[in-house]
C-alpha cells in the first residue's frame, strides 16, 4: 500500500480536507475572539478548541486511512468523547446569563458520554451487536434532544430576553436534531445493521467526515455570528 493519497480515494480526500478545514476554522475562531465582547470570549475559545481537537484527530485518522483503508474507530471516538461534551458546554455558556444552572451542563455531558461509549461498544468491541448498541446509544441522544427541546435548557432559553441568544439557541438545537442525525446514518451502514445494503457504495467514514465538518464548524460559526451581532449592538447603544 502506497502511503500517499491515491486518485479516486474520495474518503481519503475528505480526511485531508477535514484536517485542513478544522485547522483553518480553529485559527479563525481563536483570532476573532479579539473582536467580540468579553462575555463571549470563552464561547469562541471553546469553538476553536472543538475544531482544533478535531484537526489533531483528523491528522491521525488520515494516516490510519492511508495505511489500512480501514475505519480509524478509536481516534474517531476519542475525538467525539472530547468534542461533544465541549459542544454541551457551548449550550451552557450561551444560556449562563439567562440563568442556566451547572446541573444542566452535567446532565448533557452525562447523556453525551453514554451515547458515545455505548456507540463505541457496538462499533469497536461487539460489531455483531451493532443494532442493539446503536439502539441503546440513541437513548442518550434522545435525552439531549429532550433537554433542549422540552427540558430545563429550553425553559431557560425561552425566559431569556436576548434575541441573539434565542436565535443562536434555536439554530444550535437544529444542529443537534438534524445535523447529529448524520452519525447514526453512518453507523447503520455497518454490516448487520439496517443500511448495510448501501455499504459498498457509501462508506461510513464519508458520512462521519461530512457530519463532523457540518456540525463542528457550523456550530462554531453560529456562535461566532451571535457574538459579533451582540457585540455590535451593545457598542451602538
Ligand atoms: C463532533 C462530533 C459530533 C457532534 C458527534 C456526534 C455523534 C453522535 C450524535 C453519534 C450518535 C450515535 C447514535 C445516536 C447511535 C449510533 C451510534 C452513534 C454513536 C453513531
Amino acid at each position: 500500500m502506497e502511503l500517499t493519497l491515491q486518485p479516486g480515494d474520495v474518503i481519503g480526500f475528505t480526511f485531508f480536507t477535514g484536517y485542513m478545514s478544522m485547522m483553518a476554522a480553529s485559527i479563525f475562531f481563536f483570532l476573532e475572539r479579539e473582536r467580540v465582547d468579553d462575555k463571549w470570549k470563552t464561547s469562541l475559545l471553546v469553538s476553536g478548541l472543538i475544531t482544533f481537537i478535531a484537526a489533531v484527530h483528523y491528522f491521525y485518522m488520515r494516516g490510519v486511512w492511508l495505511e489500512t483503508q480501514k475505519s480509524p474507530t478509536e481516534f474517531r471516538y476519542i475525538d467525539w468523547i472530547l468534542t461533544v461534551p465541549l459542544m454541551c458546554a457551548e449550550f451552557y455558556l450561551l444560556l449562563q446569563a439567562a440563568g442556566a444552572k451547572i446541573g444542566m451542563l452535567w446532565r448533557l455531558i452525562a447523556a453525551s458520554l453514554f451515547m458515545l461509549i455505548t456507540g463505541y461498544i457496538g462499533e469497536g468491541i461487539y460489531p455483531e451487536q451493532t443494532i442493539l448498541w446503536g439502539f441503546i446509544s440513541t437513548i442518550g441522544w434522545a435525552y439531549i434532544i429532550y433537554e433542549i427541546f422540552a427540558g430545563e435548557a429550553k425553559k431557560v432559553a425561552s425566559e431569556s430576553n436576548d434575541k441573539n441568544v434565542k436565535t443562536a439557541f434555536n439554530i444550535l438545537r437544529g444542529f443537534v436534531f438534524i445535523g447529529w442525525a448524520i452519525y447514526p446514518i453512518g453507523y447503520m451502514l455497518m454490516p448487520g445493521n439496517f443500511l448495510e445494503f448501501l455499504n459498498p457504495h457509501i462508506n461510513m467514514n464519508l458520512i462521519y467526515n461530512i457530519g463532523d465538518a457540518v456540525n463542528k464548524i457550523g456550530f462554531g460559526l453560529v456562535i461566532y455570528v451571535m457574538a459579533i451581532q451582540s457585540t455590535l449592538e451593545s457598542r451602538k447603544g
